[in-house]
């Protein structure tokens, strides 16, 4: 049956991506051990709409960096015990958290200090006081550039969810942090079931709205510390943190259940439902990023192989 590419209704309720103003798509991450000034910039951030997590001390703020994916971080240079000069290091060794804006917050209006900062890779260098409305300002300008960055850098064009080059630095840096840390972490693949069939019933561009439509329910159905990638054409990628291979597997469960039920794009006013395959493992101690994403795989393969419409661990 052939369905004319015209003719096709994207599902309104699914796939309607209202854009919010940019600053309520900023994370911020703020670091200063004045805690006056700290919950001052919070309340302050916040009302304008910005998302604000806030440290007081370089350790503090390590951990959030492994766990959240920031926008913009506000780095207080005179901390204790650590200086702010501390972190600098962390970032610039991190593919991907070498590229979030840095506004470094200084009670120094020094040459030296403001050349040094710079020079190792901060992008703003703001003295105290300063004006709220300036800062604000500043951050705002990083975060037009950052997004538009992340964009083309970081993102896959057509789904919007992260690209395979994002993933695969991402997944290395958590390979470092997982051994110091005794959390659960897992990895999860998934392959929709007969794509081709749906591009050759359909045409392409449903196919692609399909993709699109998945990615935006996936994103919908996971924890903002989930990380969601495009791996390859119809595969995605999902890294949870502190979740078990059990859990995992629960949430992927849960997410096949609705998408085999929940129309992702409608076809003269029929809605195409998908199932897909997942499979689903969990770091050990000692397993190579590419001995897990191929137990990923592996399992995957194997619900494919047991009829696929499932998930497998
Ligand atoms: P299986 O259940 O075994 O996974 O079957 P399948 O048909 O999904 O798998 P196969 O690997 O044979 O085909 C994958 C198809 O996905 C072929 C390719 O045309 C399609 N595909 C890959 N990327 C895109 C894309 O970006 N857009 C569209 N529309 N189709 C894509
Ligand atoms: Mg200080
Ligand atoms: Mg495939
Ligand atoms: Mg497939």
């Amino acid at each position: 049956q052939e369905v004319c590419a015209k003719e096709i209704e994207v599902d309104e309720l699914d796939l309607q991506t209202v854009q919010a103003p940019l600053a309520m798509q900023g994370r911020l991450l703020l670091i200063d051990d004045d805690d006056l000034l700290r919950s001052y910039l919070v309340k302050q951030l916040e009302l304008a709409g910005y998302r604000i997590d806030d440290a007081s001390d370089v350790e503090t703020a390590k951990a959030k960096l492994r766990e959240s994916a920031y926008d913009v971080i506000l780095l207080d240079l005179m901390m204790y015990p650590q200086s702010g000069y501390e972190l600098f290091d962390f970032l610039k060794e991190d593919p991907t958290l070498k590229w979030i804006p840095l506004v470094v917050l200084s009670g120094r209006d020094d040459l030296d200090d403001k050349v040094r900062c710079l020079r190792l890779g901060a992008d703003d260098y703001v003295t105290k006081p300063f004006e709220y409305e300036e800062l604000e300002a500043r951050i705002f300008s990083l975060l037009k550039r950052s997004k538009q960055f992340e964009q083309m850098a970081f993102r896959d064009a057509l789904t919007g969810v992260y690209n395979r080059r994002y993933f695969d630095h991402h997944l290395q840096m958590v390979l470092q942090w997982v051994q110091q840390d005794d959390k659960p972490i897992s990895l999860a693949f998934l392959d929709i079931d007969r794509f081709k069939s749906i591009n050759d019933t359909y045409g392409h561009q449903v196919g692609d709205m399909v993709l699109q439509g998945l990615g935006h329910l996936l994103q919908q159905n996971l924890r903002t510390t989930d990380l969601l990638a495009r791996y390859g054409g119809e595969e995605l990628v999902i890294l949870f943190q502190d979740t078990t291979a059990e859990q995992a597997a629960i949430v992927m469960h849960r997410i096949l259940e609705k998408v085999r039920v929940q129309p992702l794009v409608r076809a003269e006013g029929q809605g195409t439902c998908i199932t897909f395959s997942a499979g689903v493992a969990q770091w050990q101690p000692g397993l190579t990023e590419k001995r897990w994403i191929a137990m990923a795989d592996d399992a995957m393969y194997r619900a494919k192989q047991a009829g696929r419409d499932r998930v497998v661990v």
